[in-house]
């Protein structure tokens, strides 16, 4: 039977695949977008799903307009992707980012049980959460430890849906997602600031690429099947917490390697530390240099998960590897820049 879902965070890398998937479901599609004045709708329509959604203002910074969109809307199952997502800006804009990535989902909730308690509702967390980890790899059972003002809120966040589950009953659930990526992945992020990049610097866009700490470790996987995790998350007929995850994890730097091939770079580092550079060794070119600004107060090392919960209890399981990704995201930046696209 046809469900009406409402999407927050619709216009973000998440919420247009999870519109795409549950429009192709047969599912009503509601995606909530904040005011802004410049159109962010872009990566709906790439996926060629823009005018199959229904856009509606909503902002959770504000619970009026979650009450009133809830009233109206009346959604079988609500995804709150919605959030200040990137890392780094969290330590800048703390307050900020607790009030929309903790309290914003505290709001649904109260919402929620106030309006419908029938509604499901999907929170998403993150293996931010786990920041200085524990344990290697990191499951539905290891402690958190979190390193960054986006990892607190969304710790704040990801106990506030279980405590509702807990306390009211609702069917309220957390994903708990490693890194994913894709080619619409924001330009903020390092695996999207690395092919972008890259391809800009092929065709004269750039001189050279500034990264951070290149020996941090991530376990990336493609967005587009993580999407059909979250959807599973919810359609299991109990409420809990999943891992979603491929278990592997790789640097930043062998990201950068992989990537540096598709845009025909042969590339070498040289040097340590702050002084370290990456160099084309077929033009002499600098590409790749480090910019200690992009370094965070606290960092997470090395993050890797294990989705073995999700995998017996959903059926779920990461199939991207992480070569396939690098050569889907270079591909995509360099046919943008080669036809003079934009690249978002
Ligand atoms: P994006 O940054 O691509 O998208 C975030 C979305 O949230 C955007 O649509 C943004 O709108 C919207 N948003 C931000 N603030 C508000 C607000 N006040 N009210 C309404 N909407 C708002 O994130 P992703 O798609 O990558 O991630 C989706 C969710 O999953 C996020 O909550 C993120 O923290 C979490 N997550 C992501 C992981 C990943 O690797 N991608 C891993 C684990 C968790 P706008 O377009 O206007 O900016
Ligand atoms: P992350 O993603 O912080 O894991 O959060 P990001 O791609 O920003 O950083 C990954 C690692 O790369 C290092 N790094 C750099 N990062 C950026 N952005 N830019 C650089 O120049 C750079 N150089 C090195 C970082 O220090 C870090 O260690 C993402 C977001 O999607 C979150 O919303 C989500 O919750 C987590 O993934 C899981």
């Amino acid at each position: 039977m046809s469900k009406t879902i409402l999407i927050t965070g619709v216009t973000g890398q998440d919420g247009s695949y999870l519109a795409k998937l549950m429009l192709e479901r047969g599912d009503k599609v509601v995606g909530g977008v904040r005011r802004t004045s410049s159109d962010n709708t872009w990566r709906l329509a790439e996926l060629g799903v823009l005018d199959d959604v229904e856009l509606i203002d909503l902002d959770i910074a504000e619970i009026t307009n979650i009450l009133r969109t809830i009233e109206r809307v009346k959604p079988d199952e609500i995804y709150n992707l919605a959030a200040q997502s990137f890392v780094r800006t969290s330590f800048d804009h703390p307050i900020y980012t607790a009030d929309i990535d903790a309290l914003g989902p505290a709001r649904f909730l109260e919402v929620v049980r106030t309006v419908n308690p029938t509604i499901r509702f999907y929170q998403a967390s993150t293996s931010e959460m786990y920041g200085k980890a524990a344990e290697t790899p990191q499951s539905e059972r290891t402690p958190f430890h979190p390193r960054s003002p986006y990892a607190v809120s969304k710790l704040y966040a990801h106990w506030i849906t279980i405590n509702y589950r807990e306390s009211y009953g609702l069917h309220a659930c957390c994903g708990i997602l490693f890194n994913h990526e894709s080619p619409l992945r924001g330009r903020e992020f390092v695996t999207r600031k690395i092919t972008a990049g890259l391809a800009q610097v092929k065709y004269g866009q750039l001189k050279t690429l500034a990264f951070g700490n290149l020996d941090a470790k991530r376990d990336w996987g493609f967005a587009g099947e993580y999407v059909d995790g979250i959807r599973r998350i919810l359609q299991a007929p109990q409420a809990s917490d999943y891992v979603l995850a491929t278990g592997h994890a790789e640097s930043v730097r062998r990201f950068i390697e992989l990537a540096a091939p598709h845009f025909g770079f042969a590339l070498e580092w040289r040097g340590a530390g702050p002084q370290e550079i990456g160099v084309d060794t077929k033009s002499g070119r600098t590409l790749i240099e480090i910019d200690p600004s992009h370094y965070r107060p606290a960092e997470v090392d090395a993050l890797v998960g294990a989705a073995q919960k999700a995998e017996h209890e959903l059926g779920w399981r990461a199939q991207v590897t992480l070569p396939d990704l690098v050569a889907m995201m270079a591909e995509a930046d360099e046919r943008r820049v080669r036809d003079g696209k934009p690249l978002n």
